[in-house]
């Protein structure tokens, strides 16, 4: 189903549009499982880029994230996230087909740090695209208690970085305004929200027991061309994957 006029001009202003249940119950399940089995395979070249860090909470080391979850090593959990109805939405939201740049796990487990408030065009992603949009999906519910991400939704922001390029914003970086112009997105397993490059948001470190895991697909129009090997190959030399044995300090991430 095509997006309304509505929605297409909420997500212009906002910079974000939530679908709740989006994906059914027994969908996330399967995709539950599959990053249980992605999180208890042994890292190997060629193929999902994974990585660790010390916890700041525990100083244990913990898996953060994984990354090139697709490009054909994955095609049933490629066919069950990017479907027809997502494709549409996108295409509704870029005003032209979408084509993948880049897809990742956030375990965002016990103990992870935060993911300080940035933009995430600030990742280096102007070398690629000047915009870009991506489809967060929620597997675990998130919640204030296990590290929701807040989102900027007073519209207030710019399509254009506030700050300077791998930093993350801070309160002196025009026009951030505490909590009044940020909203929690609390939901539940299948809800997803997309959101586009520019739009503020982040997440507090995970003080809880329970993990808070996030699937973020991330899509350029398709007139840019298919960057996603360029990109990924770019990352690897600039932030290569580790084991477990080699966990970083958290402060090692940027943005
Ligand atoms: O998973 C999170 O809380 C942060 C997601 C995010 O903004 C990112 O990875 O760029």
């Amino acid at each position: 189903m095509r997006l309304t006029n509505e929605q297409k001009q909420n997500f212009k202003k906002q910079g974000f549009l939530i679908f709740k249940g989006f994906f059914s119950p027994a969908e996330m399940v399967k995709l539950s499982a599959f990053l249980d089995r992605l999180r208890d395979t042994k890292a190997e070249e060629g193929k999902e880029a994974k990585y660790y860090e010390k916890s700041p909470l525990t100083g244990e080391p913990i898996l953060v994230r994984v990354e090139n979850l697709f490009g054909g090593l994955n095609p049933a959990e490629e066919a069950l996230l990017i479907t027809e109805r997502a494709k549409t939405i996108l295409a509704d939201l870029l005003g032209e087909p979408a084509t993948l740049f880049k897809e990742k796990v956030n375990y965002k487990v016990p103990g992870c740090r935060p993911d300080k408030l940035h933009q995430d065009q600030a990742a280096g992603w102007n070398a690629y695209s000047d915009f870009f949009i991506t489809m967060g999906i929620m597997v675990d519910a998130n919640h204030k208690g296990n590290a929701a991400l807040s989102f900027m939704c007073s519209g207030n922001y710019k399509k254009e970085l506030m700050g300077p390029e791998w930093q993350v914003l801070t309160h002196d970086d025009p026009p951030y305004k505490p909590e009044d112009e940020y909203v929690l997105i609390e939901g539940g397993p299948g809800d997803v929200i997309f959101f586009d490059s520019y739009v503020p948001h982040g997440s507090p470190s995970n003080a809880s027991s329970e993990a808070r895991r996030n699937v973020f697909l991330t899509f350029n129009r398709a007139s840019d061309g298919d960057m996603r090997m360029r990109y990924y190959h770019d990352k690897w030399k600039n932030y290569a994957p580790n084991k477990v044995e080699d966990a970083r300090a958290n402060s090692s991430y940027r943005v």
